[in-house]
């Protein structure tokens, strides 16, 4: 059923919310998301209602990190899922782009029907090379499909970035000595401890952030990009997300 399909009115407090739902469902119908996508989405959707549904400033920090480290690896790679392709499929390709990266297609709950559906997606907002479809290699001590990684992609990559992770992976890929940066709204999750940088946003917002501040970091020179990578520690960003959860509860507290 498409969103049109749907009578949400615009004028509904929480219609953004609904509409994100609707893309959600959409995309599952057409074979892009996993069943498991929509409790994710679920997932995400509580703790965004925590952080506001809006970028926090811990966030923007995390995505000027984020993006000085993209702009400074050798080999960036970005990996999709269902639920990234169906929410920010061309903003991911357009954000590859400018970061000069490597899509690659890696499913947790892999099928060829959507790693292929995925792929048509990723190519209709412009992808011109998408990885993950030839011979497999292995990440070592990983035993969920999201093992089967592409050599040229996130096997070579040195900074791969993440969105909507399961934990298992993003620790496989750390100590693998890749510089993971996730996209995970979930501040206490083993993905966001794990990741060397997590943006705590919606991907529907810190995508469009990451495209941004790759625009506005790319004339700095590489001392300075790697300045602010030092200056930036992710349990520290952490810490300030869920105190800021705390204080906006507090508040919300307060007003009740
Ligand atoms: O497409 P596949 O087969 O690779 O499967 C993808 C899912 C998402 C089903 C799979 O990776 C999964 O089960 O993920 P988890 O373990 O549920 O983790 C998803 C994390 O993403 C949770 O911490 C959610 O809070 C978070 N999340 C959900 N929606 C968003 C989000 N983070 C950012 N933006 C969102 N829109």
């Amino acid at each position: 059923m498409s969103p049109e399909e749907h009578t949400v009115p615009e004028r509904h407090p929480r219609y953004e919310s609904l509409m994100l739902r609707e893309r959600v469902i959409e995309q599952y119908e057409k074979g892009i998301v996993a069943t498991a996508g929509l409790f994710a989405h679920g997932r995400g959707e509580a703790f965004d209602y925590l952080l506001g549904e809006k970028t926090q400033g811990q966030a923007i920090e995390a995505v000027e990190a984020a993006a000085a480290a993209l702009l400074t690896s050798e080999y960036p790679v970005i990996s999709v899922n269902g639920n990234a392709a169906a929410l920010c499929a061309k903003e991911m390709i357009e954000l590859s782009k400018m970061v000069d990266a490597k899509v690659e297609v890696n499913l947790f709950y892999r099928s060829e029907e959507r790693e292929l559906a995925i792929k048509r997606l990723l190519e209709l907002h412009g992808a011109t090379e998408v990885l993950g479809f030839g011979d497999a290699a292995r990440i070592p001590a990983l035993t969920s499909e999201r093992r089967k990684v592409d050599p040229e992609g996130i096997l070579r990559g040195d900074t791969v970035l993440v969105a909507l992770e399961d934990g298992d992976r993003t620790e496989a890929l750390t100590r693998l000595g890749k510089k993971v940066i996730a996209i995970d709204l979930n501040p206490i999750s083993r993905t966001s401890k794990a990741a060397s940088i997590t943006v705590v946003d919606n991907v529907i917002r810190a995508v469009p952030a990451l495209i941004s501040m790759a625009n506005k970091l790319k004339s700095k020179d590489r001392e300075e990009l790697a300045e602010i990578l030092r200056n930036f520690n992710n349990s520290e960003n952490l810490r300030a997300v869920i105190g800021s959860i705390c204080r906006y509860l507090k508040s919300v507290c307060e007003d009740i």
